[in-house]
């Protein structure tokens, strides 16, 4: 009995310390085990690391020197009278190499780990100093107790430098924050249609003709404004010098350089500068100036194309000493290959059976070589398509489902899906944010992803999923500023979700204790990021008849703005400061409008949250059918048509943006369709611009007329169409199909001769 009370004590204990346990960390990812014991040490002067048995490397000579001089550059100059000692652990396989522990305590800190372990115990003490730091008679640091080690062995971040580039320094800058968020892996995208970045020394009209293209598209693909080239030639690539020096750099922040070179798809800036490559050889191919998917790729039927990609892998092997090279393989079309004598030649020979199994045999061609030279591939999950390459490792981006084919048939997977870790993806609505790709993916989104598809595979076939990564693509990314934007605060969920063990995860501690932490940094760095909405509250449409609004700011001196005459909040608006009601009497709605603003001035994206009281239907109100809202999904592969459960709108919002389709997701099948109907509100009798942008195609229709027709073109595109509408209910009937197997859909109305509004969440309402 004893012994069950003892049990049920510690039980409670746990279960209570898991929660609080992490209350005073600043640290991000959150380490694995935190215990604080309340109490701090003062640093009140020079401090000099001492380095247990005096064993230690270089790096980790540097490591420690790198945490003096943070400290002595701010501390007054006398002895600080503390012993800071690092124990160095040699290189054992038993032991996590990345793994850590620091101790604080009264009488001083102590770290242990192996090489790469030390520099992580150093980011993390970083990250428990103040920020601004500045000399003064001492610096806190909490006794504390960490033990720590990544869930993930990988964890990465990618860059796309051919839409647009970005030079050595800020390479170099990003990986330094790569690092300060433990992450280890940076996959450096060096080749697309859009230019050639990376110096061949055989290959010298790879840079000459392949680095520039004459201009660039301005605005987006699609047509929300006008789309024009700018006329200015655009350019730039990496010398080898300058590769060496950012992989030496990158080496000393513990991360490895995976360089991406694109086959046999994205090549249109090398056929550029050598046509012969191509299967139509043509003094028309150029380097491209707009986004999407290009036809001219790599001819798969010539020798001399494999010769070329062999050579060029010979030198970036000599820069590069990632164990893996990654060969792209995505989004490759397969019209040339299906025109081209040499190509059908190939495949008649080999007696392959289409144009997919071409790309495989591609695909393995170049595994070959690699292997050969003793490293591995690593491609986008197309490379399933055909047969998987021999030992290839698969980045699944279009969901998970190549990721979990590929960990089922025993290859090392990293997940990249577009839904929760494309930061090239607006941050919040659209019509709010900066120029982008589009759709949608917020910090909470990223943060509740699990990498690691615990219900679709087995606790032995989990252990392929290595880890995850997220990507940063450049079309719209146009400068190193845009760049930090696109970048934070995301990376701070990502890191989490990378490191973290999913128990030790916890939402409210990283947005109210350690996202105010950290911004506060990037504020003092000047460094653009995307401020945060404040934390409690989000876009949501609720039938009731007062609302409380609570919430809390998620930076440090935010100040949180709010509305109810629905005017977008600024700082001339109602100034939060403790919970408000707010009431609706009967028959009428609010709209509570949110905005937080950081102390600089920047602001946050604003939150709607539409309440009402009654029948009556506001503005642009889309009411269940009787059925409630039909979401359907045809398979185009096996021509059937399943029903998914009808969506229920819950009080807590169940969508956070547009009237969205995406996060469905088909496990097996990569062609899909979704169709959503209900009712559209239209408030005045007038005439109505519609349109409609999803990846790939659309077709919306009012009162069973087609109006909006997005056609079957790939990418990203928005179509318009216009009607009369009357005052009242109107059938609105959506249907879409997306060949990638997850998409977002956004809908748009404007009434002549006013503002454009998404129809989104905060417009639908649930009884
Ligand atoms: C995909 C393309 C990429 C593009 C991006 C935009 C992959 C593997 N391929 O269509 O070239 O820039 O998405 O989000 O992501």
């Amino acid at each position: 009995m004893k012994k069950i009370l003892l049990f049920i004590l510690i039980l409670c204990y746990s279960l209570g310390n898991a929660q609080e346990y992490l209350n005073n960390t600043t640290i991000i990812p959150a380490p694995n085990f935190h215990k604080a014991t309340g109490d701090s040490i003062a640093i009140k002067g020079q401090i000099k690391i001492v380095f247990k048995n005096n064993k230690y490397t270089l790096k980790e000579l540097k490591t420690a020197q790198l945490f003096e001089s943070v400290i002595n550059k701010n501390t007054p100059k006398k002895k600080a009278g503390i012993l800071v000692q690092f124990t160095t652990e040699p290189a054992s396989a038993k032991e996590d190499k990345e793994a850590y522990k620091i101790n604080i305590t009264k009488k001083g800190i102590f770290v242990t780990g192996q090489e790469q372990g030390l520099f992580y115990a150093v980011q993390s003490l970083l990250q428990l100093l103040p920020n601004n730091l500045t000399v003064s008679s001492q610096i806190k640091l909490p006794c504390v107790e960490i033990i720590d080690q990544p869930r993930y062995p990988y964890r990465g971040l990618h860059l796309d430098v051919c839409r647009h580039f970005f030079s050595a320094d800020v390479i170099k800058d990003f990986i330094a924050q790569m690092s300060y968020y433990k992450l280890n892996n940076f996959h450096w995208h060096l080749t697309d249609d859009q230019g050639w970045r990376i110096e061949i020394k055989k290959y010298p009209k790879l840079t000459e003709i392949g680095s520039k293209r004459a201009q660039t598209l301005v605005g987006n693909k699609f047509e929300r404004f006008p789309r024009f080239f700018d006329n200015i030639p655009y350019g730039g690539y990496y010398t080898q010098e300058e590769i060496k020096d950012v992989v030496k750099f990158a080496e000393e922040h513990f991360v490895n350089v995976i360089p991406e070179i694109e086959m046999p798809g994205h090549a249109s800036a090398a056929v550029a500068a050598y046509p012969n490559l191509a299967c139509f050889p043509s003094t028309d191919l150029k380097v491209i100036e707009s986004w999407g998917v290009f036809e001219d790729v790599f001819c798969a039927g010539k020798e001399e194309t494999f010769i070329f990609l062999e050579d060029v892998l010979k030198e970036v092997m000599t820069l590069f000493p990632s164990e893996y090279i990654h060969i792209g393989g995505d989004e490759c079309p397969k019209s040339r290959w299906e025109k081209c004598p040499n190509c059908q030649k190939r495949i008649k020979d080999l007696g392959l059976k289409n144009e997919h199994e071409l790309q495989s045999y591609f695909i393995k061609r170049m595994e070959k070589f690699l292997n050969a030279n003793g490293r591995q591939i690593f491609g986008w999950d197309e490379i399933l398509e055909g047969g998987l390459a021999p030992n290839a490792a698969v980045m699944s981006w279009r969901g998970e489902s190549g990721g979990i084919a590929a960990a089922r048939d025993k290859h090392k997977v990293v997940m990249t899906p577009e839904d929760y870790v494309y930061f090239d993806h607006n941050q919040g609505y659209s019509l709010q944010e900066p120029l982008s790709v589009g759709r949608l993916t917020t910090v909470h989104e990223v943060y509740n992803y699990n990498p690691t598809p615990v219900d679709s595979l087995t606790i032995e076939q989990q252990k392929y999923i290595h880890g995850v990564q997220a990507n940063i693509w450049s079309e719209y990314v146009t400068s190193p500023a845009k760049l930090n934007y696109m970048l934070y605060p995301r990376l701070f969920p990502f890191a989490e979700i990378a490191w973290t063990e999913t128990k030790n995860k916890n939402y409210p501690n990283l947005m109210l204790k350690r996202f105010p932490h950290h911004i506060e940094k990037l504020e003092s760095q000047k460094r653009l990021y995307k401020v945060p909405t404040p934390f409690g509250i989000q876009d949501t449409a609720i039938v009731a008849s007062k609302y409380i609004l609570e919430m809390q700011p998620t930076i440090k001196n935010g100040q949180i703005f709010y509305t109810i005459d629905g005017y977008n909040p600024d700082e001339t608006a109602s100034k939060y400061t403790k919970p408000v009601t707010v009431y609706i009497p009967k028959g009428e709605f609010r709209n509570i409008k949110v905005v937080q603003i950081s102390p600089s001035g920047r602001r946050s994206s604003i939150t709607t949250i539409s309440v009402k009281n009654s029948e009556t239907q506001p503005a642009l109100a889309i009411k269940p059918t009787k059925n409630g809202l039909k979401y359907s999904y045809t398979n185009k592969l096996v021509q059937q048509t399943l029903e998914l459960d009808t969506i229920k709108f819950t009080k807590s919002g169940i969508h956070e943006g547009v009237i969205e389709m995406k996060r469905y997701k088909s496990k097996e099948n990569l062609y899909m369709g979704l169709k959503f109907e209900g009712y559209i509100y239209i408030p005045e009798t007038a005439q109505y611009e519609l349109s409609t942008i999803v990846d790939d195609g659309a077709k919306l229709f009012i009162d069973n007329q087609l109006i909006v027709d997005n056609d079957e073109r790939h990418w990203i595109n928005e179509a318009f169409g216009a009607a009369k509408l009357e005052k009242g209910f109107h059938k609105i009937n959506i249907s879409y199909f997306d060949a990638a197997g997850s998409s977002t859909l956004q809908c748009f109305i404007r009434q002549e001769g006013k503002e454009k509004q998404e129809i989104s969440a905060s417009q639908l309402y649930y009884e």
